[in-house]
């Protein structure tokens, strides 16, 4: 199984500031930690992290035919961009939507989630395990 794990802008940033919010730990560490897990669940396993949304489009298109899932931070193209749910609905490769944080119970404007519809799961607030648990959803589908 081939799983397509894509973050979305400032998740480069992350352990940089808002550690109260995001923890301490950095993007380096959360790949490590997705590959480990990756390892033991026999899962073969592809990072891209963006600040664009058009690469982001990009790389959704060109999973299609070549992975078996997608899990997505899109982090604050969340709460904008039709372009990510047309896209995930344009490949129709099961995804979850994973979130770091909690999103719903934080400010209003991170309430509306426009890839959630075409998504199998969403994960949220569940730190970096969430990711984690994502795969595993994909897994056992
Ligand atoms: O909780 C999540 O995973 C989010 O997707 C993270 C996004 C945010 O816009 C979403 O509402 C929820 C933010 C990603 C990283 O932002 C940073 C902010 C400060 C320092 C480092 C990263």
């Amino acid at each position: 199984m081939k799983i397509l794990v894509i973050n979305g802008p400032n998740i480069n940033m992350l352990g940089i500031r808002e550690p109260e919010i995001y923890g301490s730990k950095t993007y380096s560490d959360l790949v490590e930690l997705i590959k480990k897990e990756a390892d033991s669940l026999g899962v073969e396993v592809k990072f891209f992290q963006s600040n664009h949304e058009g690469a982001i489009v990009d790389e959704i298109q060109q999973a299609y035919g070549k992975f078996d899932g997608i899990v997505i931070n899109p982090a604050a193209y969340t709460h904008t961009s039709v372009a990510l749910l047309d896209a995930v609905k344009a490949v129709g490769i099961p995804t979850v939507e994973v979130h770091i944080s909690d999103p719903d119970t934080r400010d209003e404007f991170r309430k509306i989630s426009y890839i959630r519809q075409a998504c199998v799961a969403t994960v949220k607030g569940k730190g970096f395990d969430g990711y984690i648990e994502a795969m595993k959803i994909l897994v056992n589908k």
